[in-house]
């Protein structure tokens, strides 16, 4: 297999349909020698050629069953990253556009994680005391430092069963790089807010002071997702007021309040299955990224479900949005071709310990 390409510049001014016809060849071409992951955030005109479909979680069991050579993941770069640790070293984990990236797993990186934890043993023993969880939006190198230090990787799916399980191990969490996932899922499990604080990588000793440190339960990382911070408890009250008999259903990204005053709580997959099953002629107000919601609004649409937006303006994952018609034909006629473009390795002494934590997960959930 070569890895010289076919430059993208071309397809860059293709139509979409002439997008489309191509990705139906190579696609014909390519047979069961390339596998279309696709994340439910994805936007419509990718999402149909989907092979395996999910959240996170699910894709990376589904990555781990394939043996197919090519897993073409259209999602984030974290997720083809796991793609990649999760599959046999002789299949490829392909991003169709490497700037396909997550802002929020953005916020945490190596340096400042190794930072905090120095800082942490300062005033306590971190490796005794505090286990790390890192939500799976993050990079390879986090979830290799939290198998590294007896840490684990949860998804919005499983992180109560996770948070148990770190509790039962020591008294402490560090949770990054969510913190409202974080919140929530401490929040459930009894933590009282002034037992989770927020730790600011950008100041010393995360803002927080010994005391502070000593008494916290659960150490918040500063991160957020920005699609996510778009729905506010205010929505909700309109929609409450509007349709009284209406239901409520928001992602854990969601800040605290927003969560709060949800009827329901969850991951994607979650969101999916609770409006799915439920009752014909409901009414749903949904906060989670707008290509899902769309999506689900047609699926349901024949049984009288009506599912709305949560949000007044329009907001999708930016990055995930990047993996257009235009990057997948790209992607697939270079793989037809036998020309790998965008491999997603993760370099492999870092793979081992990410895999470590990321079997603690699938062993648990
Ligand atoms: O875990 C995932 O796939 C993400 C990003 C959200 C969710 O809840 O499924
Ligand atoms: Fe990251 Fe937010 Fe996009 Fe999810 S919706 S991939 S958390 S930026």
């Amino acid at each position: 297999m070569q890895t010289a390409t076919i430059s993208f510049d071309p397809f860059n001014s293709l139509s979409d349909k002439d997008c489309h016809e191509r990705i139906r060849a190579a696609r014909a071409k390519l047979g069961k020698k390339a596998v279309i992951l696709c994340h439910h955030y994805q936007r419509a005109d990718v999402y149909q050629y989907a092979d395996l479909t999910g959240d996170s979680l699910k894709l990376s069991r589904l990555a781990s069953q394939t043996d197919s050579e090519f897993v073409v993941f259209c999602g984030v770069h974290f997720m083809a990253e796991v793609a990649d640790i999760m599959t046999a070293p002789n299949q490829t984990a392909i991003l169709p556009d490497l700037a396909a990236g997550c802002s929020m797993a953005d916020m945490a990186n190596l340096a400042k994680v190794e930072r905090c934890w120095r800082e942490l043993n300062e005033i306590l023993n971190a490796d005794q005391e505090v286990t790390p969880v890192t939500y799976i939006n993050s990079a390879a190198d986090l979830k290799a430092f939290c198998g590294e230090h007896g840490g684990i990787v949860c998804t919005s799916s499983n992180a109560g069963t996770i948070a148990k399980w770190a509790f039962e191990r020591r008294p402490k969490v560090l949770f990054f790089p969510d913190q409202h996932l974080g919140r929530w899922t401490g929040h459930n499990l009894g933590f009282a807010m002034d037992e989770m604080v927020v730790w600011d990588p950008d100041l010393e000793l995360g803002g927080l002071t010994p005391e502070q440190i000593k008494k916290a339960r659960i150490l918040l990382w500063k991160g957020h997702c920005s699609v996510h911070q778009m729905f506010q408890k205010s929505h909700i009250d309109a929609f409450r007021a509007k349709h009284p008999e209406g239901k409520v259903i928001a992602h854990p990204e969601c800040n605290f309040e927003v969560c709060a005053a949800a009827d329901y709580v969850g991951s994607t997959e979650y969101i999916v299955k609770t409006i799915k099953e439920a009752p014909e002629g409901t009414r749903w107000l949904v906060g989670t990224e707008l290509n899902l919601v769309d999506r689900l609004a047609e699926e349901v649409k024949p049984q009288n479900k009506i599912v709305q937006f949560m949000a007044t303006t329009i907001c999708m994952c930016s990055t995930m949005q990047r993996i257009d018609p235009q990057h997948l034909a790209w992607t697939l006629e270079n793989l037809a071709e036998g020309k790998v473009v965008n491999p997603i390795r993760v370099p492999e002494h870092e793979a081992k310990l990410a895999k470590l934590a990321l079997d603690r997960m699938l062993a648990i959930s």
